[in-house]
This record gives C-alpha cells, structure tokens and sequence, in this order.
C-alpha cells in the first residue's frame, strides 16, 4: 500500500509484483469511466522506475535521419504543434489469466482483464518529429529506447521496441508528456513516453530516450525475442524464436467487467456492463451477449464512440434464472472480424493476446 501510494496509485489496484510495479484496477472500477482516472490505470513495469531530471533531459533521435536531434523537453513543447488524443493501451499480456486455466504459463504475470486502460495523452506527433529529423529513404523501422535498466541473466540494458515507420507516420503516434491533464507520472513514463495506439502497450516506451531510424526492426530483447506468439503445441524449449509472430497490431476483444467473474447476483433481469477494443482502429459495430454458450445472442447497447483509438464501453440487460450460469461475450468490427471462441485454441506458452470470448460464471440467487 505504501508504495502504491509512492507512485500516486489508488489502493484498490490489485498488485501483481511489487518490484517491480506491476498492477491492474478490478473490473467494476475500471468500467466506471471511459477515461481511467490514472490512479487506477494499470501500471506495467520490466525494471525499477528511473529517477529522470527534466532540465537535463533530452530525447535523443538518430539513425536514418539528415539531422539528428537532442531536443529538451522546451524544445519539444516550442518547436512542435500540442496535440491531444484518447487512445486505449493494452498489455499483451491482458486476459493471461483465462489461458493459465488451461495450461501453465510459468513466470509471467497472471493478469486478468485489467491491463488495459484509456487516457487523454497530450505531446507532439511523432511524425511532426521525424519530419524535423528529415529520415532518409532507406530508414523503414522507427525503434525506441526507454531509460529504465532492464536485468536479464549478466545483461542489463533499456526496454526498447520498435514499429514500421509506415506506423510512426500516422498522426494518432504521440510523444507524451502529459496523462488526463497531469504531467506524466513517474510510473506512466516521466517526462516522456511514446503512445503507440492501436499496437501492444510494449511498444508504447516508456522513460523515452532515444529515437532511432533504421532499416530492420529493433533487436531490443522485447522486439526480437519476448512478444511473439507461437501454436499452442510450441514451448520454450522447442521455439524457433525466429519464425514466430511478432506481435505489433492488436486483435479485436471485448471483456465483461460487470458483474465479475465468480459473483452472486439476483435471478430476474441482470444489467451486463463491460469494454471493447477494435483493431487497426476500426469502429466497434456490434458487441453481443449469450448465456447459453454462444447459440443465441443478444445485441447489446453501445455507448458512443469517442475517438478512432479508445475502447467502446456496452451493457445489456438479460433475464437470468436461478442457478450456476454462464455469461459470454464477443465483439465483432467493421470489417466484420469478431473473437476466437475459446481461450484454449489460442494458447502460447507466453500468454499473449488472448482475445477469445470472454466468459465468466455468475451464481444467480
Ligand atoms: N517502457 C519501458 N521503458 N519499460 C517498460 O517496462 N513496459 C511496456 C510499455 N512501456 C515498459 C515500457 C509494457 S509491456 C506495457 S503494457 C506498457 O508500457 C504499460 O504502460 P503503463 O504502465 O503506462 O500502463
Ligand atoms: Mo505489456
């Protein structure tokens, strides 16, 4: 408790580790507000949090470029048009729980559907950036490098990522400096992280350091190595890390945060609340409901659209009788894509994107 309240973070956050920080909120809080308080907005951290000074710092951009760039924080609120966007971010790793029912997932988090969370990020484009940089025809991969220290085995070095330049050029692409009209706090990234929206939280750099144009994607241990998927049938032991998927763009999901998983609730009509994120930043078109595993739906009713990069919040009313009873929930997009029915076909020994119909039991009195 005291060190959530070190980093500003509400008490009721559920801590996965502590040293790290590593925490999401329960689901009836997080659907609470379409923007997440950031006291409650999940935190998702590989090292300690760095102490930065903002009067030294500078963000560092290389590689490719006609002009490289050292540009203090000033510099970046002075030279660059302010930008302010909602964007959803979500951990590859939400929803890993669900998949640790079935198969073990030895030392990685088990976090439910709480790592994930939407917030008004203010910076200044990333592409706004890069133009004053003036990247080189060759450069196709825009690589970042946080200023945490990462501990791996005898190693040490910066969590780092990378995304297509194709990507980085689009104007949702932020570098952050400010979180729901705070400055960024010290757990989210201070003084600066970029917002990556649309793509896995790990390539939203937190600590920000340095910026690098190049022509292969980053060989940062957490883009060359963790954060690809592999068949269910794969282990640690027989992966051949080079020929899994490397995750960058999110699937389409959708997650029941109310009631939770595991509750009591009164027979009669039973009011189902929960969250849904498109991929590529499609709209969110439909998001159905069943409690008899997925032979009859019910539409449910979808708040509106803020923005082309934030979750979209639905709830429904449903008619449940007494008993043990099982409540599914899927989405589907504007390009009609919609969820993988069960957890256990998507299975990878590192527990990442799990977007599979989200089903929890409620005990109806
Ligand atoms: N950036 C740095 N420098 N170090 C980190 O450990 N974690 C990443 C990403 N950026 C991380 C980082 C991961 S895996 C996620 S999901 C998001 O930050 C989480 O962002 P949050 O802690 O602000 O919610
Ligand atoms: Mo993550």
């Amino acid at each position: 408790e005291e060190l959530l309240e070190r980093e500003n973070k509400s008490a009721e956050l559920i801590v996965r580790s502590l040293d790290p920080l590593n925490a999401e909120p329960p689901l009836d809080l997080l659907r609470r507000s379409h923007i997440t308080a950031n006291r409650l907005f999940f935190v998702r951290n590989h090292a300690p949090v760095p102490q930065i000074d903002p009067r030294s710092y500078r963000l560092h951009v290389n590689g490719l470029v006609r002009r490289e760039l050292q540009l203090s924080l000033d510099e970046l609120r002075r030279e660059f048009p302010i930008r302010t966007i909602v964007a959803t971010l979500q951990c590859a790793g939400n929803r890993r729980q669900e998949l640790m029912r079935f198969k073990p997932i030895p030392d990685e988090i088990e976090w439910h559907a709480g790592a994930i969370g939407t917030a008004e990020w203010r910076g200044v484009s990333l592409r706004d950036v890069l133009r004053a940089a003036e990247v080189l025809d060759e450069a196709q991969h825009v690589a970042f490098l946080g200023l945490d220290r990462v501990r791996k085995k005898d190693l040490e070095f910066g969590f780092g990522g990378s995304i297509p330049l194709e990507k980085a050029l689009s104007p949702e692409v932020i570098l952050a400096f400010e979180m729901n009209g705070e400055p960024l706090p010290p757990a989210h990234g201070f003084p600066l992280r970029v917002v990556v929206p649309g793509y896995i939280g790990a390539r939203s750099v937190k600590w920000l350091g340095q910026i690098t144009l190049q022509k292969t994607p980053s060989e940062n241990y957490f883009q060359a190595r963790a954060y690809k998927i592999f068949a269910p049938h794969v282990t640690a032991e027989t992966a051949d890390w080079d020929r899994g998927l490397t995750l960058g763009e999110l699937p389409i999901s959708s997650v029941i945060c109310s009631p939770q998983d595991g509750s009591e609730v009164e027979a009669g009509p039973l009011s189902i609340k929960g969250y849904a994120l498109s991929s590529g930043g499609r709209s969110i078109e439909r998001v159905e409901v069943s409690l008899d595993g997925g032979e009859s739906w019910t539409i449910a009713e979808l708040e509106p659209e803020r923005g082309r990069w934030a979750w979209r919040f639905w709830e429904a009313t449903l008619v449940v009788d007494r008993g043990e009873r099982e409540i599914v929930a899927r989405a589907w997009d504007s390009a009609a894509n919609t969820q993988p029915e069960e957890a256990r076909r998507i299975w990878n020994f590192k527990g990442y994107v799990n977007n599979a119909w989200h089903r929890i039991w409620v005990k109806v009195k």
